[in-house]
Formats: C-alpha cells, sequence, structure tokens
C-alpha cells in the first residue's frame, strides 16, 4: 500500500574510439602504427544508501549516464576511462526493468550495490593490428555501445512518525497540511479506516515520512473500534506524534483523559511501541481564544506540549521542526551504532571503479581490464580526427590501405 514509485532511464558511457595513427619524428618517417585504444565507458550502479529514505529525488531527474570513455591517441597513449555514475537510493527498493515488468533487484540491505549498465569497451588503436605481414593496418575498432535501460523503482515506505491519536482528534487532518496526501477528513469517528502516508517536506530539503492510522479507542485491544491490528504499521516508525484534541465535544473524555486511554492501547499493544520516543501535540487550539488547555494537559503532564491547529496552521512549523530534530537525533544514533558514513551527494559520481563482472546484472567483473591505461599521459591533444579515424564503417572502419602511400611503411 505505501509504495513510491520512480522512473528512470540508466546508460553507462559509451566506450572511446580506438585510434589510427603513425608514429611520425624526425629522421624516422616510416614509423610503424601508433594508435592507442579507446577507454571503456562508466558504469552505473544503483546502491542503497541508509541516509536516503524516498524516491524523491527522482522526480525531477530522469536519465543517469556514465561517463563517456575517451578516444585513443596517436604515440600508443590510450583514453582515459569514463567515470562511474552511483544513483543513491533508500534501502528496500525494488528495481524493476520497466519495459517488461522483470524485477532486476531487490535491494533489501543497506550498502547493497548492483551493476545496471555497463559501460561499453574502448575500442582497439591500429597499434594492436600490427603483424610481421601487415605492417600498417589504418583501420581502429570504435568504442563498444554501452547498455540502457528504463527502469521502474518502488519503495515499500517506512514512516519516520506514526500519528497516533482518538478519533476526530484531527491526525488526518495534520496529516494533509503537512504533506501532498489526501486523506479523508470528517467529524465522525473512524473517518480513517487504513493507514496513510504522506511524505512532509520542510525548508531546505528536509524531508520525513508521516503515517497517519486510524483513531485508537479505549479497548482497542480487545478489538473494541477498529482494534488495534494497524498499529504494526506505526512499529517500525522513529517518533510516534501523539495527538490531543484539547477542545473535546462535551461527554467526551478530556485531554488528560485522552492521552491516558491511547497511552494504555500502546502499552497493551507492545513495549516497544509505547517506549519510542512521542512528542505531544495538542490540537484545535483555534477553538478557544487562550491556550489555557493546553497549559492544563502540560502540567498534568508534566511534559511539554506543542500547541498546533491543523485547521488554521498556527504552530505547524514548530511542530516540523521539533520532529525534525528527533528524527535527526535518531538516525545519527543508528548510524552510529551501524557506523555507516553519510553520503551529503546522493548522486555522486565516483572515477575510482570497482572490478565487475559480465553479466545482465551483478556486482563484480574480475574480466573487466577497467583502469589499466589510465596513466598514461592522455592528456594532450587528440592528434587523430574522429573522421580520420572511422571512415565508412559501422562495426569498425578502417581507411583505404593506399599502397601509393609512404605513411606507415616502416
Ligand atoms: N477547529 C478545528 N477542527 C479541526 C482541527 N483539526 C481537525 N479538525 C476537525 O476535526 C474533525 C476530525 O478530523 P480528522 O482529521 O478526520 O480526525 P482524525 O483524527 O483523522 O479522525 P479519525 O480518522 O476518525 O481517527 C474534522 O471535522 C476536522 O475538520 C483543528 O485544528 N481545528
Ligand atoms: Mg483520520
Amino acid at each position: 500500500m505505501f509504495i513510491d514509485r520512480a522512473e528512470i532511464f540508466v546508460r553507462g558511457g559509451k566506450g572511446g574510439n580506438g585510434c589510427v595513427s603513425f608514429r611520425r619524428e624526425k629522421y624516422i618517417p616510416k614509423g610503424g602504427p601508433d594508435g592507442g585504444d579507446g577507454g571503456h565507458g562508466g558504469h552505473v550502479y544503483i546502491v542503497a544508501d541508509p541516509t536516503i529514505t524516498t524516491l524523491l529525488d527522482f522526480t525531477g531527474r530522469h536519465h543517469w549516464t556514465a561517463q563517456n570513455g575517451q578516444a585513443g591517441m596517436g604515440k600508443n597513449r590510450s583514453g582515459k576511462s569514463g567515470a562511474d555514475r552511483v544513483v543513491r537510493v533508500p534501502p528496500g527498493t525494488l528495481i524493476y526493468d520497466r519495459d517488461s515488468g522483470r524485477l532486476l533487484k531487490d535491494l533489501d540491505q543497506p550498502e547493497m550495490r548492483v551493476l545496471i549498465a555497463r559501460g561499453g569497451r574502448g575500442g582497439k588503436g591500429n597499434q594492436n593490428f600490427a603483424t610481421a605481414r601487415y605492417q600498417a593496418p589504418r583501420f581502429a575498432f570504435p568504442g563498444g555501445e554501452p547498455d540502457e535501460r528504463w527502469l521502474r523503482l518502488e519503495l515499500k515506505l517506512i514512516a519516520d512518525v506514526g500519528l497516533v491519536g482518538l478519533p476526530n482528534a484531527g491526525k488526518s487532518t495534520l496529516l494533509s497540511r503537512v504533506s501532498r496526501a489526501r486523506p479523508k477528513i470528517a467529524d465522525y469517528p473512524f473517518t480513517t479506516i487504513e493507514p496513510q502516508l504522506g511524505i512532509v517536506e520542510l525548508s531546505n530539503y528536509r524531508r520525513f515520512v508521516m503515517a497517519d492510522i486510524p483513531g485508537l479507542i479505549e479497548g482497542a485491544h480487545e478489538g473494541v473500534g477498529l482494534g488495534d491490528d494497524f498499529l504494526r504499521h506505526i512499529e517500525r516508525t522513529r517518533v510516534i506524534v501523539h495527538l490531543v484534541d484539547v477542545h473535546p465535544i462535551v461527554e467526551h473524555p478530556t485531554p488528560v483523559e485522552a492521552y491516558h486511554v491511547i497511552r494504555n492501547e500502546l502499552q497493551k499493544y507492545s513495549q516497544d511501541l509505547a517506549r519510542k520516543p512521542e512528542l505531544i501535540v495538542a490540537n484545535k487550539i483555534d477553538l478557544a481564544d487562550n491556550l489555557s488547555a493546553v497549559q492544563e494537559l502540560q502540567d498534568a503532564l508534566g511534559r511539554d506540549v506543542i500547541a498546533i491547529s491543523g485547521v488554521t496552521g498556527a504552530g505547524i512549523e514548530q511542530l516540523g521542526d521539533a520532529l525534525w530534530r528527533m528524527i535527526q537525533e535518531i538516525r545519527q544514533t543508528e548510524q552510529a551504532s551501524k557506523s555507516i558514513v553519510p553520503h551529503d551527494d546522493p548522486f555522486e559520481a565516483v572515477a575510482a571503479a570497482p572490478t565487475i563482472r559480465r553479466g545482465d546484472v551483478s556486482s563484480d567483473d574480475p574480466d573487466r581490464e577497467r583502469g589499466e591505461d589510465e596513466d598514461d599521459g592522455c592528456s594532450g591533444d587528440d592528434p587523430c580526427g574522429p573522421a580520420e579515424r572511422f571512415e565508412g564503417g559501422a562495426r569498425w572502419a578502417g581507411q583505404e590501405d593506399d599502397p601509393d602511400s609512404e605513411e606507415g611503411k616502416p
């Protein structure tokens, strides 16, 4: 039910073309072939990054490509291999091939990594084709084509914040105010019968996921009302927002009673859930001119209470900031305990390429000779223009071997 989706296009880098070139130096008019190989194109990897929680980053960016390999050059200089592209997604993301619908990978563990689109191999330069009988090869191979595909990413969301409270406390109203979720809202109890998720976006790219669940009432653990089974949807949240209507209608529990009813139900459901960090939020403050009801609740519970109105938006910003602080603290503690290094840039390109295996979707490639030519001083001008290298051929093309030419004859 809580599914976040995105479609992205991935393409490896194209392999660099091999070069056709001949050694030309003073007093060496007919040096041998010295066209270097093209560099390999970079690969695209997808990595499960525990510091990312949603697929929202992909809404504005659909194309993820690795860098092309550089063309080979004269003087036996090979082209540089293209940098890989690492796409970071939240753990739990399922990767499907969009067109066939096939599941390619389930990134269910943090830091899991998958090679999703290989780069093309670098083309061989003409120096590779010289033999005793054929000393002036005037052709080279073009760079290989990279893999490319459209992917569908799916994430089953786990909320950071779970909303609890009596029916009509205003949980769905709050969720609809802070996120783009549009849960049903009405002034009768149990309007919400299925949990709903929303992504809360604060300023400065701060985001978290909030879950609205059906209201709990006294005896929910025994099945009264809608029961308490849906509490499992918020068992894995980091924070609980306990929403209390501070101006309940007559005959309904007072705010303090309402608070204890819910606490009791949480305890009965699970100690783990009851022990989660909790933020008490007094709702519907627009219904009175002063905050005395909030003060009373605060005094009775001996805890800080944040006062808001889901209808007017009063106090919402303060609530967002407070929740963000709590979530950050908890995330940091989680990371410290797992010793995971957070990534500032979720989509960084990494130049250092790991070894990887050939195959459809795999994680390592011992066969690949990546990086072998990288430090060969290929930063100079490319003496081979593309037309010079690859005239007239799709797979590979050589220039006509002109028997009258002096070039290339040692
Ligand atoms: N005046 C006022 N009314 C509110 C506020 N928040 C919610 N309401 C009203 O309270 C009623 C219940 O709101 P909901 O958001 O549906 O409450 P809920 O907690 O999701 O209720 P259930 O889904 O039944 O558990 C609606 O009529 C809302 O318009 C508020 O801040 N001020
Ligand atoms: Mg509701």
